[in-house]
């Protein structure tokens, strides 16, 4: 059975969801990323950027969320576009911006408003600046389809949704006003009983909440130098 590496954030949730919406059977290994289990030497083997999601299947090993997402589309067969040189370009190019552009703007955007210490409000500006820009060019794909890639739902839906559903923590929740079509996918995918068995898998475990002395450590190894 796959081992999936998980903790209740957003890039695992995306695979979580391929998960509950694939029915594939699939073992939940969680990683506790804020009493720093991400940094174990077993957990570094099967993903040396100390960061989950991650899978094993068998002899293969897949980290990183949207490759993952890609490896089980490609696995199972399922939630991928039609099979043309065409429909494949777009499910590649809107997949590298999520996990490009979605993703890193968005965590940063996180990371300055919620963590960094002052003074911040150059960072704030830029990463919440670029992180609305990038969710505003998904809006605007949503005004002209249904789904990412058209009228289907694929792989592309599920990565796209495991930050949309953190808006309010990325951006504010008032930002959704100016995201009509994003709001419009997100309620779609999060009235899905898959999205509500994906979101309910952190109930199976009890995973540190609080950002502590020791949590910052382990999730900021960086600020180790300005310590010194
Ligand atoms: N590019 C990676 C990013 C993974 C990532 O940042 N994961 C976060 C959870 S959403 C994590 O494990 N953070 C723990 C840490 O940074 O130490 C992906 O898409 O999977």
């Amino acid at each position: 059975m796959i081992k999936f590496y998980y903790h209740p954030s957003p890039n695992p949730l995306k695979v979580a969801l391929f998960f509950e919406e694939a029915g594939l059977p699939y073992e939940l290994m969680p990683v506790d990323t804020r009493k720093g289990e991400q940094h174990s030497p077993e957990f570094l083997k099967i993903n040396p950027n100390a960061k989950t999601p991650a899978i094993v299947d068998g002899d293969v090993t897949v980290f990183d969320s949207n490759a993952i997402l890609l490896y089980l589309a490609e696995k199972t067969g399922q939630f991928l576009p039609e099979n043309t040189p065409a429909a494949r370009g777009q499910m590649l190019s809107w997949l590298m911006f999520v996990a490009t552009g979605i993703g890193p703007y968005s965590g940063q955007a996180v990371h300055f408003k919620h963590f960094a210490p002052e003074p911040k409000e150059y960072a704030v500006n830029r990463y919440t600046f670029e992180a609305e820009r990038h969710f505003k060019l998904l809006d605007a794909q949503l005004a002209k389809h249904r789904y990412m890639l058209g009228d289907t739902y694929t792989l592309v839906d599920m990565a796209v949704w495991g930050w949309a559903r953190a808006l309010p923590r990325v951006l504010g929740a008032e930002t959704w006003a100016s995201l009509p079509n994003l709001k419009r996918h997100l309620d779609e995918i999060n009235a899905r009983p898959a999205a509500q068995r994906a979101e309910a898998l952190q109930t199976r475990f009890t995973f540190k909440t609080e950002i502590d002395a020791d949590a910052r450590k382990q999730l900021f190894p960086q600020n180790a130098r300005l310590a010194g």
